[in-house]
């Protein structure tokens, strides 16, 4: 059925809203990950977002707000950024939108019984995959930390909703160390890192190997022969190879987690590696608002570079409008719009909710111009693009079904 401009934005709000979501990019376990599986109210007031914008809002420091418990440390949140102060921004609107899609009224009551309320409602990941309409996600899983690495020894988990990806920062922050421990676990002690690779690879079934960098590490992947070894063997496996670009770690160290800031990247070196590497295939996102125009022009350049996401930083309402046009303005739907990057299982309700806010009104205005220009546009046009941006665009560049 061919739409017309009444019925057009109705009909593309329903098939955004039905549309399973794949998510790209995420630090989330399943349940059964122990330790660090994170669910409720309470971890997500402890987001590393939120305790950057309170250690800057207030005179509380740092050392003293991390010696404290976990129920502490979430009620001094609420009380200083939702209680004193005015939850606007968009780390606080998103515990505001969760609690809104539970129906949890805030009015005159207590965080401690915001807090029953909240476990009462939400009990366990199935429950935000079905509220989230989030049907699989990739983990964000390090092979160099043993102990995360354990979900692995295990199967009573489900592998078809949650995906492995390898994270190999470690690699840059700590070689030695590192090298290390991928001998322990290899006999053979030739070429040991892509041997470790492989075994990882073996156990875990990953979709990509990821890491990330800035302007003096980037370099390292450009002229190092590990690196290259690395890159062979991604391309031997079909992986991409995901750059997250332009993080400088530890400005500011006291915050621990919420410490990490913007580094510089230098994109032309990004394009040597798309030329000098033309069978691999690199993800990339980058946390700059500078980066962002040159990024959208690398990515009409080279097929085997593929834009995603709004990474931390840039995940911001004012800035994905912005940026969001840019890319369809030149890329048309040719990118991955977006990841959630979450890290407590509830945040997949919010931060897909707040893209899908932005995601309608832009898309709207691309479909009534067509429209205008008497191009028919029609549901199953409405749903094809749709699928694309919110899962087959991701699947297809990963090569999954
Ligand atoms: O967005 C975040 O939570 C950051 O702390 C980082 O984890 C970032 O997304 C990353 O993957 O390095
Ligand atoms: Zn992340």
């Amino acid at each position: 059925m061919i739409l017309s401009s009444d019925n057009i934005s109705k009909k593309l709000l329903n098939i955004i809203d039905s549309t399973p979501i794949f998510d790209l990019h995420t630090h989330l376990f399943p349940p059964k990950h122990e330790g660090y599986f994170l669910l409720g109210f309470k971890n997500l007031l402890n987001y590393h977002y939120l305790i950057a914008e309170l250690l800057t809002a207030t005179n509380i420091d740092a050392s003293t707000f991390y010696s404290f418990n976990d129920e502490k440390k979430a009620s001094l949140i609420w009380n200083e950024l939702f209680e004193k102060r005015t939850p606007v921004s968009e780390a606080c609107s998103g515990v505001l939108s969760i609690l809104k899609e539970l129906n949890i009224e805030i009015n005159n009551k207590s965080f401690l019984s915001i807090c029953d309320e909240y476990d009462r409602k939400i009990q366990s990941d199935k429950n935000i995959l079905d509220l989230s309409n989030v049907s699989s996600l990739v983990m964000t899983n390090n092979p160099f930390d043993l102990d995360e690495w354990s979900l692995f020894n295990t199967n009573d988990w489900d592998k078809k909703i949650y995906l492995a990806s390898l994270r190999l920062d470690d690699l840059i922050l700590d070689y030695d160390e590192t090298l290390k421990k991928a001998k322990d676990q290899t006999s053979n002690q030739e070429n040991t890192i892509v041997n470790y690779l492989e075994k990882c690879y073996s156990q875990s079934n990953p979709v990509y190997a990821a890491i990330s960098l800035n302007l003096e590490t980037f370099n390292t992947i450009l002229e190092d022969s590990m690196w290259r070894d690395i890159l062979v063997w991604l391309e031997s496996k079909k992986l991409p190879l995901s750059l997250m670009l332009g993080v400088k770690r530890a400005v500011n160290k006291d915050f621990g987690l919420a410490g990490d800031g913007i580094g510089e990247i230098n994109l032309k070196e990004l394009s040597n590696l798309c030329n000098s590497f033309p069978k691999n295939k690199f993800l990339v996102t980058c946390l700059s608002l500078n980066d962002q125009h040159e990024l959208t022009v690398l990515a009409r350049k080279h097929p085997n570079l593929r834009i995603f996401g709004f990474w931390w930083f840039m995940n911001q309402p004012t800035i994905i409008k912005q940026i969001l046009k840019m890319r369809i303005d030149m890329l048309g739907f040719s990118f991955i719009p977006q990841h959630s990057d979450a890290r407590v299982s509830d945040q997949l309700i919010y931060k897909w909710n707040h893209f899908k806010k932005i995601l309608h009104p832009i898309l709207l205005e691309y479909y009534q111009d067509l429209l205008d220009k008497n191009f028919p546009i029609s549901e199953n046009i409405l749903q094809r693009d749709i699928n694309n941006l919110l899962s087959g665009n991701a699947k297809n560049y990963l090569g999954i079904t």
